[in-house]
């Protein structure tokens, strides 16, 4: 794709609409609402790398209440022209064809190679890349499993939406705290995995959610970038490409001073 003059292409990810209540949620919404209403002249394609929702799970001929807003400003984006692509996170894996019949918006299960302009990007939500977390990867093969999906499907809604929100919490409370700590080139094991991808074939940025920590990483004599994309909840970050450069920013200056550029 070949970007027009003065046209963008924006990244966000992690928001966890639903989390930690109704009203919060609702907030947060409302005020990513506002950020796509602000960027959507200038924008050429939008992308929302995953954790869009803090659960989601859809049905046959269900989808969970809520979440009006969002999913009518992602119409409104596509209604006019301007293309968004949706990758799943670990929280909101279970989607089948409602965001393509009903939004016009493509489903990603996997990371994607993109070219803009001169630029190639590798996009992912990151969940289960890279070496470690054994646990969550085994997690993540049950959870993706047709049969153990099917048989989510046929409990009922109360008692199994109810048990994903328990977990949800759960998980939440089990990482707190862990996310807010940047671990260095050798910790971070999405850098481990960009790392690895680079061995293979080059790419200009490699862009990822999941982290919930705003990061821009250079590596060293590759000409390369990763970049995080934090959340929602605590920085409101976003990456953008003119048409030359990926940079993260902080939507109305909140959290800038918290980005991480490490230039190694
Ligand atoms: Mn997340």
């Amino acid at each position: 794709m070949q970007l027009e003059q003065d046209k963008k292409i924006y990244f966000i990810s992690d928001f966890h609409l639903g989390t930690p209540g109704a009203g919060d949620s609702l907030k947060r919404e409302k005020h990513i609402i506002k950020f796509l209403n602000e960027v959507e002249s200038s924008a050429a394609m939008i992308f929302i790398v995953g954790d869009m929702f803090d659960f989601w799970y859809e049905y046959r001929t269900v989808v969970p209440r809520g979440y009006t807003r969002i999913l009518g400003k992602i119409a409104d984006l596509t209604d006019k022209g301007i293309p968004v692509h949706f990758f799943v996170g670990n929280h909101d894996m279970w989607m089948k064809d409602y965001f393509q019949k009903e939004l016009n918006v493509p489903v990603f299960f996997e990371p994607q190679e993109y070219q803009f302009n001169d630029k190639k990007f590798l996009v992912g939500h990151g969940d289960g890349l890279g070496p470690g977390d054994y646990g969550y990867k085994f997690l993540k093969k049950v959870f993706r499993n047709p049969v153990c999906q099917w048989l989510f499907g046929i409990l009922p809604p109360y008692f199994g939406i109810g048990l994903a929100n328990w977990s949800s919490r759960r998980s939440r409370a089990a990482t707190g705290q862990v996310d807010e700590k940047y671990f260095g080139e050798e910790g971070e094991w999405l850098i481990t995995y960009c790392k690895e991808q680079l061995e293979k074939q080059h790419y200009d940025y490699l862009v990822f959610g999941h982290r919930h920590l705003p990061i821009e990483f250079k590596f060293t004599g590759k000409n390369a970038t990763y970049i995080n994309l934090g959340d929602w909840i605590r920085y409101d970050t976003y990456a953008v490409f003119d048409g030359k450069n990926l940079t993260l920013h902080s939507y109305l200056n909140k959290a800038t001073d918290k980005i991480i550029r490490d230039q190694n």
